[in-house]
């Protein structure tokens, strides 16, 4: 008698996992940053429902729907929960406001004293929506999709709670980096336990990735770039492997140049996110094998759209090809991004054999 043919076993690991331990599959998988948002119009009646930014990331109901928004309409590979970088100053008990149409507003912090207010107290019960959130799209997700869990990297987040709101200078907090060291190194020390402390909940309610967001990494001349971002951040690195040895994290250190082979090599990170700026064919050259690089397409170019932007998209996947990677903008969705542009790029991405 014929033996039955063995039963396809598919893979339960999210192709985005697989990427960042390396391998290379057999399509490219891709997420977007920014990927919820206002681009999206469902996004933006949810977010007038719900009265605020903030209430929409604190509301766990609202903040599972608007996560899963865009893979209802486009088959990616991972969703990102949708929350900022900001909450964990709000955690620690600075005030944050988001003021429509400037964004955000920390009561900004300028003597020691003023750190000294920072605490611990009720970090986990303000932040317990999140983790919620992240349980409840957890459950929604089918298996080969990733769910990316995601802090801001001590230094980003430091440049807000310094200047109390983001200018794209930081002229305060890096004055205050450079001024008072001792004082910066408490708050970064502060920031750095905090942050690890929000990204183990995260991966023990079910994120299979994080994201690390250094979106200011570029503002710093190399010897700051070393303690201010490597440092900070290879000592997260090892934190979270200390508890999840396998948990991929991904480093995305924007502006960084051409300090990111060192970034990577030193954090230890098992991605790296690329900006737009940065040259790919020099990335894939100067950073290792071992690392799977993410990115980086110009955002302008889906908001463009049309042939250009395909023509863009299939130089990266044919630069890329035959190394783990993972397909990404250089920076966030650009507000005014029409949808059927990024089915567009989905097509594009699925089209394309590895
Ligand atoms: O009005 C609105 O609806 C709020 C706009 C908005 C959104 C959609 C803000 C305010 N934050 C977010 C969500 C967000 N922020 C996500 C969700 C997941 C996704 O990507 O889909 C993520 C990952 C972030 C991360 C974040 N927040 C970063 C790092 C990435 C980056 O853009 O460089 C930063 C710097 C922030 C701070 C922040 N939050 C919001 C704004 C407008 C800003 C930027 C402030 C500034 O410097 O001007």
């Amino acid at each position: 008698m014929a033996q039955a043919p063995k039963e396809q076993t598919t893979s339960t690991v999210p192709y985005l996992v697989q990427a960042l331990h390396g391998q290379v599959g057999t399509h490219v998988p891709f997420w977007l940053m920014r990927q919820a948002g206002r681009y999206l119009p469902e996004y933006r009646e949810l977010r007038k429902k719900a009265g605020s930014f903030m209430n929409l990331c604190f509301t766990p109901e609202h903040a599972v729907t608007v996560t899963l928004q865009p893979l209802e309409r486009y088959d990616m590979d991972a969703a990102i929960l949708f929350s900022d970088i900001l909450v964990v100053p709000y955690a620690l008990g600075q005030t944050l406001d988001f003021v429509e149409g400037e964004g955000p507003r920390l009561g900004a912090l300028s003597t020691p004293e003023d750190l000294d207010h920072l605490n611990f107290d009720d970090f986990e019960k303000k932040l317990d929506p999140v983790y919620q959130t992240v349980t409840g799209v957890k459950e929604r997700l089918p298996a080969h999709k990733a769910l990316i869990g995601f802090a801001g990297a001590p230094w980003t987040v430091a440049c807000y709670m310094v200047q109390g709101r983001g200018d794209g200078e930081f002229t305060a907090a890096r004055a205050f980096a450079a001024n008072q060291p001792d004082v910066f190194e408490s708050l970064i020390d502060k920031i750095t336990e905090a942050t690890a402390l929000y990204l183990l909940r995260q991966i023990a309610c079910g994120a299979d990735a994080v994201q690390l967001f250094d979106s200011w990494a570029g503002l710093l001349p190399e010897p700051m770039f070393e303690k201010w971002v490597i440092g900070p951040t290879a000592r997260l690195v090892s934190r979270i492997r200390g508890q999840y040895p396998d948990i991929p994290i991904i480093g995305f250190p924007r502006g960084a140049g051409a300090m990111y082979p060192r970034y990577a090599a030193a954090t230890g990170v098992n991605g790296l996110g690329l900006d737009t700026q940065v040259s790919l064919s020099w990335a894939l050259r100067e950073c290792s094998r071992d690392v799977c690089l993410q990115g980086n397409l110009d955002p302008v170019h889906l908001l463009a759209g049309g042939q250009a932007m395909e023509t863009e998209v299939l130089r990266i996947l044919e630069q890329a090809k035959g190394r783990p990677f993972i397909f990404n903008l250089g920076h966030g969705v650009i507000k005014e991004t029409p949808p059927e542009h990024v089915a567009q790029l989905a097509a594009i991405l699925r089209a394309f054999k590895v």
